[in-house]
């Protein structure tokens, strides 16, 4: 996910509960006015509920602030496990007042008192459950759009508030109908079981996001993205384990792999997992793959891939021989006689960058015009990692033509513009472009990267 993006839901989150804070107060302000007029004890059990309703707010700012940071040496996996916290925290609170709520209702149930003013309180019950209906729908939706357990479980338990304001305001119309005195106490105990039971409930969910549990909604969302881009040497995918903190996704699986793929095919199907899992669940997403030989000997998938490499490892006369006697096979031989495995693999690795290019695949694209397009590395070595590409697919640079030198220049260009918006033009930044093995090129679509915002070292490896 684009980083500003990013910066956009967590200051909605901020601003959404900040807005909650306030609310919540000026709504326990109404509560408490209503319970001096009427001396109800089902609205002192409200006006309780409310009070928590306004730490609650509280806490779930600073959660929702904390969860923001992003990870750092000393939390690798990101702050967002707080939210689950301020959660149970919340759970924890509301069971306290359900004890206080069913403390004041028994002893109005056992010593019935007269209700004054029982019009004017209704009334302001009336406004401050819409007050707060509106709040709690606003939470729910903020708080799923932008993926915060926080201020989900908040607006939820405004809700369980707007509930309880109900069920007191019917009360009091019985109470102001049928002169029963009783009935006020007797609202306030059950209102004082029902709000125990939401308590344990979001403690119970605290729980769960606290020891990741298993949440089989993530594996099945998992599961199906996997399967509908399944790459054709994916044998197998297992021990698959998720779990979310906050907005964070961590995932980790078992990728079974073709027994013959080389260290650098097998990374790139492993990088290919990594990068569909990112579209799919955000860029802030940890996907962890341990790749695994296939373990049957008759996997047709496997000894496909032997005969590849066998066949196109003999000795260079054998390979002539076997041309010589099918001339159909001759203009599909590849190109310097370089396996073909490895050929099928630089056209899949090639194809990566022309679907960003085209929008079918996401990433976040910097700059985009008809010859260059530039987009931030997926996996960044450096603050500022920025691959230029050019439109056109060029494999490596041993395949540059005359006719592509104006669209080279121009990737300098395009450097020289990102550098200054990136704010690295005066640091110092490096251009590096890898071609073929020695080099480690992954993708064969040629591309420049530009690594700057931190000093980068020596330009080579040591020996
Ligand atoms: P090279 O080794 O020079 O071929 O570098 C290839 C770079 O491409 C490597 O740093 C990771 C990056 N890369 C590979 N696949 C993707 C992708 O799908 N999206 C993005 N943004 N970068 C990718």
């Amino acid at each position: 996910m684009p980083l500003s993006a990013e910066n956009a839901r967590i200051r909605l989150r901020i601003r959404t509960g900040a807005l909650s804070l306030t609310a919540a107060a000026g709504i326990l302000g109404l509560k408490f006015l209503t319970y001096r007029l009427t001396g109800s004890s089902a609205v002192l059990s409200d006006a309780l509920e409310s009070i928590i309703n306004v730490v609650a707010a509280a806490f779930v700012m600073l959660s929702v602030w904390l969860s923001a940071k992003p990870p750092d040496s000393s939390h690798p996996y990101g702050h967002g496990k707080i939210e689950y916290f301020s959660a149970g925290f919340e759970g924890a609170l509301i069971i306290l007042a359900a004890a206080g709520i069913f403390r004041a209702g028994l002893a109005s149930l056992l010593r019935p008192r007269p209700l004054p003013h029982l019009d004017t309180g209704m009334l302001l019950l009336v406004a401050a459950a819409a007050a707060n209906l509106a709040l709690g729908l606003l939470l729910i939706r903020v708080g799923r759009r932008t993926a915060s357990p926080a201020l989900e479980a908040d607006g939820r338990h405004i809700l369980t508030d707007v509930y309880t304001s109900a069920g007191v305001i019917v009360s009091l119309a019985v109470v102001r109908l049928t002169g029963k005195l009783w009935i006020d106490g007797a609202v306030a105990c059950l209102l004082g079981v029902y709000i125990l039971a939401a308590g344990i409930r979001l403690i119970s969910q605290a729980y769960c996001g606290l020891m990741d549990a298993s949440n089989p909604e993530l594996l099945a969302s998992i599961s199906a993205v996997l399967r509908e881009h399944r790459r054709e040497n994916w044998i197998d995918i297992h021990q698959l384990r998720a779990w979310r903190a906050g907005d964070n996704v961590n995932i980790d699986l078992h990728l079974v792999l073709p027994r013959d793929l080389t260290l650098s095919q097998a990374h790139a199907e492993a990088l290919a997992v990594e990068t569909i899992l990112k579209e799919k669940f955000g860029q802030q997403t940890t996907v962890l793959v341990h790749t695994d030989p296939c373990p049957d000997p008759s996997c047709t998938l496997c000894n496909l891939h032997k005969w590849n490499r066998e066949t196109l490892t003999m000795a260079s006369e054998d390979k002539k021989r076997l041309a010589k006697q099918c001339n159909s096979c001759q203009s599909k031989q590849p190109r310097n006689n370089e396996p073909e495995t490895e050929t099928r693999r630089k056209q899949e690795m090639a194809t990566i960058f022309t679907k960003i290019i085209n929008g079918e695949i996401k990433a976040d694209i910097v700059y985009q015009d008809d010859q260059v397009t530039a987009f931030r590395d997926i996996n960044p070595q450096a603050p500022v990692h920025i691959l230029i590409v050019p439109n056109k697919e060029i494999p490596t640079v041993n395949d540059v033509t005359e006719e592509d030198e104006q669209t080279i220049g121009h990737m300098f260009t395009v450097a020289r513009i990102l550098a200054e918006k990136e704010g690295v033009a005066e640091s110092g930044y490096r251009l590096l472009v890898n071609c073929n093995r020695d080099a480690n090129q992954e993708v064969f679509h040629l591309h420049m990267h530009m690594f700057g915002g931190r000093p980068l070292g020596p330009m080579l490896m040591r020996q």
